[in-house]
């Protein structure tokens, strides 16, 4: 691997946030639409692996690596080297009127990339919820049925119909509808909080019982699913539970759509979250990590449904934006160069041996899961099943303050979640991991203010 110009340490020289970031806090607030948050105002100068150094010089350890957007690292090479000579040449033609050759050949690496041995196609478009909501087209456009089945804690993007596919009203939906029709929510697996036992067949079983008695499967154009929720609490559903669905689709001429955005290219320790179980979506959703940084959204599905839609039924001004497919064909090679999958399932071991042994500790940790380098802590008051988002609310900044980015996520927001670059090395995520470690005693073992 190159020697990346940024040292990978972390490194506080003020407190945080800084002056500089203070500065521009206020000129933010004077400038930038409130609507749009940022859950720590520390403004980043430049960054590189899994650091991330500040206006005022200060370098933090970035383990959420932008909502697992940077998983081959900050200013990956090999992805800024494809992106500068990609510009020189030229920016934009807009794929719909004058072609290029770097967008078909992402279509050919997510084609086979994606589960599944069948012929498949690709579009490209800018971002994830943009991709779902021509998923959502393709399936409904190929069947002739309009309902859309997600689930409970399901997180698909803020557009108007990615709102509807997503459960959680705040901060996404409140006040925003009417929002589109033919969406209709089920419950997912989630094993901490359902019923003791209760087997992914036996929750898949709930699910599909209710669609056919609220909706009827024969109207369903598509169940949607992210296999690992992402933004809903890092839910991992109990085995069986998806292959269970899938079969319950492939019976009933129902499409599934994967929504991989978070959990894929390479994050979970495989390319795609869906091959743990060998599940084969007929529609994949991508978007995130596949372009190391750069905007780029696909749906990738079956041939033989994808065709079915007319020409020029589909496409966008950007989509497929030239420098961002010569990032994303940048970032799949490093993947597959550096063996990011493996690099991802060591680094879920490496979390899990650090915080799970704090579990006995702390009775708040009610639960420790994920898969790969995506684990998460989700935080109860102790002896109950009572969510605990006030505890994670400062976990995370004591996380913050110290100098270690870590996110929360969960529909009650009391999850903890790690989302670190694949290329993190060993002794900066154990640092990570011990600033997160103390985080966590301080703030369990005070009694709360
Ligand atoms: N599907 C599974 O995780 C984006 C959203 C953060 P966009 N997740 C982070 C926020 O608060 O806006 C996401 C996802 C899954 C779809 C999306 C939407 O992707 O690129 O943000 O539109």
């Amino acid at each position: 691997m190159e020697t990346s110009p940024i040292k990978q340490q972390r490194n506080l020289v003020t407190e945080l946030p800084g002056p500089n970031s203070k500065d521009l806090e206020r000129r933010r607030s004077a400038a930038v639409a409130p609507g749009v948050s940022s859950v720590f105002p520390v403004y980043v100068r430049e960054a590189s692996g899994a650091i991330l150094v500040d206006v005022d010089g200060n370098s933090l350890i970035d383990l959420g690596a932008g909502i697992a957007v940077t998983s081959v690292g900050h200013a990956a090479p090999a992805v800024v080297d494809a992106v500068q000579a990609q510009i020189a040449r030229f920016a934009h033609t807009c794929f719909m009127i004058s072609p290029y050759e770097l967008y078909v050949a992402v279509c050919e690496a997510l084609n086979a990339l994606a589960p599944g041995d069948q012929p498949k196609r690709s579009a490209l478009f800018n971002s994830g919820a943009e991709a779902v909501e021509n998923a959502v087209k393709i399936a409904r456009h190929v069947t002739g049925r309009q309902a859309v089945v997600v689930f409970d804690h399901a997180y698909h993007g803020r557009t108007n119909l990615t709102m509807a596919l997503t459960a959680k009203n705040m901060p996404y939906r409140e006040k925003f509808g009417p929002f589109a029709p033919e969406v209709y929510r089920v419950p997912m697996s989630y094993p901490f909080r359902d019923p003791d036992g209760m087997t992914g067949e036996q929750a898949a079983a709930r699910a599909t019982e209710q669609i056919e008695r609220q909706v009827g499967a024969d109207n369903v154009a598509c169940v949607l699913i992210e296999p690992i929720q992402g933004e809903g609490g890092f839910i991992v559903p109990a085995p069986g539970f998806l292959p269970a669905i899938a079969a319950w689709c492939h019976d009933r001429g129902v499409l599934l759509a994967a929504d991989e955005i978070q959990t894929g290219f390479c994050r979970t320790g495989d390319w795609f979250a869906c091959e743990f179980e060998g599940i084969v979506p007929d529609l994949l959703t991508t978007a995130k990590a596949m372009a190391g940084g750069m905007p780029l959204a696909a749906v990738t599905g079956r041939a033989d449904l994808v065709d079915v839609v007319h020409s020029g039924g589909l496409g966008g001004t950007y989509g497929g934006n030239p420098a961002a497919c010569a990032a994303a064909l940048a970032a799949i090679d490093t993947m597959r160069n550096e063996d990011l999958a493996v690099a991802a399932r060591d680094i879920g071991d490496t979390v899990v041996a650090r915080l799970g042994p704090l579990q006995a500790s702390y009775p708040c940790i009610g639960d420790i899961r994920g898969r790969g380098a995506m684990i998460a802590l989700e935080l109860v008051r102790p002896g109950t099943m009572e969510p605990d988002a006030e505890a994670a609310k400062r976990i995370v900044q004591a996380c913050h303050r110290a100098g270690v980015v870590v996110l929360s996520c969960g529909s009650y927001g009391n999850v903890i979640r790690l989302l670190p670059p694949l290329v993190i090395e060993e002794e900066l995520l154990a640092d990570g991991l011990d600033v997160l470690a103390g985080a966590i005693g301080e703030v369990l073992s005070a009694p709360a203010s």
